[in-house]
């Protein structure tokens, strides 16, 4: 009996060192942001019709750009309220759904109304764009207003969280809402009707907005990952363009801002004068890397340009002060914002244009570039996709890879290569095993030697990308805006492993947590397993 004992704990070790499971609790692996995952044994098609390896379907609004990030039992997506899934909640509003992980079925949800001064500010219909990142019972986000919120995981179902405790006012549209249209909520919003939240509603431990508290032009909508280090959020702003695409209304708005993830303390930003020079709007997010022995911040701007920055290090606030940033204030008071030191920086299109760059909106054939992927490190370099820009720009893009290990300017002696892309570039590589995988807006997905850049293969796809490609389990995972889904196999030779055609346009990139592949349209949400009926 013992030894039977014994066999079954043995057998159920060695299975569980064979099957890896973990959360994916931010967008592509943590820190790196390299789309790759440790999970194994993972389907390689699935059938929406006779259901063949899903597991649960779950119904999202009309809209959905935002990749499912898994934690703690919990699947986040963002997505639009164009199926509304409470009655008090109508009407244009930015979503983001918590399900269960288990079954799809929804456990509570954050519903932000729509900005009403410019639909420039808050495009209609595109709901909440950004990914979650979930550390313990914490929830990151950046909404639709350009809010960074702090969500507890379980939502309002136990009790409200402060030190925000005014979700009421703030998920209340300020049509209906007239003293929040002037001001943040406060107290006094409470005397006028406010949509009365209950166990289905999010609760929000802090807020910080990023117009009035970081002085951004937000523009179309927020699409921000948030990077967590120690007790910092590092976080792009998402401030761009006007309603023209001609004019930036805030030329000295940050492009990078560090937060206390704790209380939402705006702690410190970038002062690279960014702002004139972006094309469109700041929508590629922070990385991390340890390069000679020393953490870097790696954030490419809305303007074309790579930045290495030194982190705030995991050190009290009052210290960071003291550690060789530009300004020594007090942390007590909203105008104590430190600058952020830079290592390097690196043009991605040193000979596109670096003034009045506005001038080339609508022109498809030159133009300055922006970047609206990660920066992904990975040994020792960054490896970068930008171009021209896919709503207003020239059709040129390329992949390129920075040597990460030097410092100042290193647009020529830190380019190590660079590969041309078909029109225009969304997508994040995928670097895994010295192969980068790529996908651009021309139908083509691309598999290079990562050390070279020789490309080795290219398959001709339906539709454009605007998802990154996710390598797993030998297997790489792409959707298209065709509604096509793609499986391939993750080597130096060509394999196209599967074709699915899900028959609505796929932004987000496929999420793998726990054995499961979570692939979303525009407006389902498929958990995938593998011979799961
Ligand atoms: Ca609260």
């Amino acid at each position: 009996m013992k030894l039977f004992v014994l066999m079954a704990c043995a057998l159920v070790a060695g299975a569980t060192a064979r099957l890896p499971a973990a959360d994916q609790p931010q967008w592509g692996q943590r820190w790196s942001r390299n789309m790759i995952s440790d999970e194994r044994d993972l389907a390689d098609s699935f059938d929406p019709k006779s259901g063949r390896n899903i597991k649960w379907i779950a119904p999202l609004g009309t809209e959905s750009y935002s990749t499912p990030i898994v934690a703690g039992g919990r699947v986040y997506i963002g997505t639009n309220n164009g199926e509304p899934r409470d009655p008090k909640h109508v009407g244009d509003r930015g979503v983001m759904l918590c399900l269960d992980e288990t079954n799809g079925r929804l456990l509570w949800q954050l519903v932000v109304p729509k900005r009403e001064e410019d639909p420039y500010h808050d495009w209609p219909r595109t709901g909440i764009s950004s990914p979650v990142t979930v550390e313990g019972d914490r929830v990151y986000l950046v909404d639709n207003r350009g809010g960074v919120l702090c969500l507890d995981a379980r939502g309002l179902a136990n009790g409200n969280d402060g030190p925000f405790m005014e979700e009421a006012a703030y998920l209340t549209p300020r049509s209906t809402n007239p003293v929040s249209k002037a001001s943040s909520p406060s107290p006094i919003a409470q005397l006028f009707p406010t949509i009365p939240l209950g166990t289905l509603d999010a609760d929000i431990v802090w807020l910080f907005d990023l117009t009035k508290g970081a002085g951004i032009w937000s523009h179309d909508g927020a699409h921000t990952s948030i990077l967590i280090d120690g007790d910092y959020l590092y976080l792009n702003t998402g401030t761009g363009v006007d309603n023209t695409h001609r004019k930036i209304r805030t030329p000295n708005a940050p492009s990078l801002v560090v937060l206390d993830k704790r209380t939402g303390q705006l702690l410190a930003r970038d002062d690279e004068h960014i702002a004139p020079n972006i094309f469109h709007c700041t929508w590629s997010s922070p990385s991390l890397g340890e390069v000679k022995g020393r953490k870097l911040i790696f954030f490419a701007g809305g303007n074309g340009v790579v930045y290495a920055f030194e982190p705030l290090g995991n050190r009290p606030a009052e210290e960071a002060g003291q550690a060789g940033f530009a300004k020594k204030r007090p942390w007590t008071t909203t105008n104590a914002v430190a600058t952020l030191k830079k290592v390097w920086q690196f043009d991605i299109d040193p000979n596109g244009p670096k003034e009045n760059v506005h001038r080339f909106t609508t022109n498809r054939r030159e133009g300055p570039s922006n970047i609206y992927g990660f920066p992904v490190f990975y040994r020792n370099r960054v490896y970068v996709a930008g171009g021209g820009d896919l709503f207003w720009g020239k059709n040129e893009a390329w992949l390129k890879c920075i040597d990460a290990t030097s410092t100042g300017d290193i647009t020529v002696p830190g380019a190590v290569w660079s590969y041309p892309l078909e029109k225009h570039v969304l997508s994040t590589p995928a670097l895994a095993d010295g192969l980068a995988f790529i996908a651009d807006c021309g139908r083509r997905f691309h598999c290079l030697d990562a050390d070279s850049g020789r490309p080795l293969w290219t398959h001709e796809i339906k539709g454009e990308v605007w998802a990154s490609p996710m390598v797993a389990d030998g297997k790489v995972y792409l959707g298209t805006r065709s509604g096509a889904f793609y499986v391939f196999a993750a080597s130096r030779e060509k394999k196209v492993l599967t074709e699915v055609e899900l028959g609505k346009p796929i932004s987000a990139t496929t999420t793998v947590a726990n054995g499961v592949l979570y692939v979303a349209t525009m407006s389902q949400l498929y958990a995938v397993r593998k011979s799961a009926e």
